[in-house]
């Protein structure tokens, strides 16, 4: 938990770049599972966490822009509530946790509202990315179903952007603390992989690492042996000799503070010939991509290195073949490199898509490519220092997605599908860090987690 006054300082920099009325920012509720008592584990709204810190569900934040003054809405808890759930924090506490001015029954919101929106006041909110959270706001604000995804305010949504992308001294600390026990999921997790385990047992110790650490998973885990679908979420697999294993995990903090790292690794313990030269190109591209990265420089240029270096590999291997400029112009490299290299990362492992993804990822120097593979870039602008942004090229060898370039003959001077085709049941690799840019360049955050073929098949011995 930081300082109130934190909390303060960030409400007091985000009126600055505002001009006037009322700022409403919703807090998560609980959401059900299957039924209504059985919830998923509660998350806090990340924009509510940033401004007001409080982690409790049924909260409103809102900011009088012409005032200054801030008042958080919610409920005091009944005897019930401290009954079922234990003891929680009243009205005076989330005020004061939160450095909020005041504090006041939820069920003032609605005249609050009503009051203002009938002087002709302007009401800023984010889009809403929860139906219930919609439905909340839609009721308050007297806006038709649906309404709220129209109407949300672009001049807070560019503020709290702006405000949010420079990461904190304090939110890098949280960063790297989250760092600290994922690096203790893929040590567990290489040493753990063995033949005849299945995907599921390496799962559950890396969950387990997340939860002991004092927080949880930031996203739902990857941990298969068929790394070239992309967001495999299935863990029922039995590791076999040979078999590589594609780990997207990171754990988050307490305060919700995310990480997000990919390792691959032989089940065996060493690579195979193929294996490693597919793995030394990814992190060649990986190498090169982090080594361009600075303060004012299009993440585009870095994507884009790593797309280079990742086709001179694959050209030597035999994959891909003719004019390495115009193979990269032409994108033909986006058959084994689909995704983007990269995305933001703070309190959401992909932060404030929720506000929508172009806010974040792109400004009106660099717009979103209508190509495939580079379209799939989340982030395409040039970071400033301080900015906090994942790298992860990968190179896949995927079946339904080689079948349809083969039959249109795509990049057909790009690509040696002869020799594609013995390489179809590859699987795919992916390596990821997290890295804070700076004004010459960046530098990786966290504990060092093996990464050359070397330390990795030390790591799996
Ligand atoms: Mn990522």
């Amino acid at each position: 938990m930081f300082e109130p006054n934190v909390f303060r300082a960030r409400r007091r920099q985000l009126l600055k770049s505002l001009t006037s009325g009322i700022v409403l920012l919703p807090g998560n509720g609980e959401s059900p599972m299957n039924y209504v008592d059985n919830t998923y584990p509660f998350r806090q709204d990340s924009t509510f966490l940033y401004y007001a810190g409080v982690s409790r569900p049924g909260l409103f934040l809102l900011i009088d822009l012409d005032d200054g003054d801030t008042t958080i809405f919610g409920k005091e808890p009944t005897v019930a509530d401290i009954m079922w759930s234990g003891p929680q924090p009243g009205l005076a506490e989330l005020r004061e946790r939160s450095g909020a001015d005041k504090a006041d029954d939820l069920e003032v919101l609605d005249g609050v509202l009503t009051r203002a929106i009938q002087q002709g006041r302007e009401v800023h909110f984010l889009l809403p990315y929860r139906v219930e959270t919609r439905c909340q706001l839609e009721d308050l604000l007297g806006l038709k179903p649906g309404q709220s995804l129209q109407n949300h305010s672009e001049e807070l949504t560019r503020a709290v952007v702006a405000q949010r992308s420079i990461k904190e001294s304090r939110e890098l600390a949280e960063i790297e603390m989250a760092l600290e026990t994922t690096q203790v999921m893929y040590s567990v997790a290489m040493q753990a992989t063995c033949v005849g385990k299945f995907e599921r047992e390496i799962a559950g110790l890396v969950e387990g690492i997340a939860i002991a650490g004092g927080g949880r998973l930031a996203y739902p885990c990857i941990l298969t042996k068929l790394g070239q679908v992309l967001h495999n979420h299935h863990y029922h697999r039995r590791l076999e000799a040979g078999d590589l294993v594609v780990q997207d995990s990171g754990a988050a903090t307490a305060l919700g503070y995310a990480s997000d790292i990919t390792r691959t690794y032989p089940v065996s313990g060493t690579f195979s010939v193929r294996q490693r030269e597919i793995y030394q190109a990814v992190l060649d591209s990986l190498t090169h991509s982090l080594a361009s990265v600075q303060a004012g420089r299009p993440f585009r240029d870095s994507h884009l290195v790593a797309a280079r270096t990742l086709t001179a590999s694959l050209q030597q291997i035999g994959l891909m073949r003719g004019d390495l400029d115009e193979s990269v112009a032409a994108g033909a490299h986006a058959l084994f490199f689909p995704h983007g290299l990269g995305h933001m990362m703070g309190l959401d492992v992909h932060d404030m898509e929720n506000l929508g993804e172009d806010y974040v990822g792109y400004d009106s120097e660099i717009a979103r490519s209508e190509q495939f593979g580079l379209k799939a870039l989340r982030f395409g602008r040039a970071p400033e220092s301080g900015y906090v942004l994942t790298v992860e090229p990968g190179c896949y060898f995927i079946g339904p997605l080689i079948d349809q370039w083969k039959a249109e003959k795509r990049h057909e001077a790009f690509i040696n599908y002869n020799e594609v085709d013995s390489w179809r049941d590859f699987g795919g690799v992916r390596i990821e860090e997290n890295i804070v840019v700076t004004a010459g360049g960046c530098s990786i955050l966290g504990p060092p987690i093996p990464k050359s073929i070397a330390d990795v098949e030390v790591a799996c011995s």
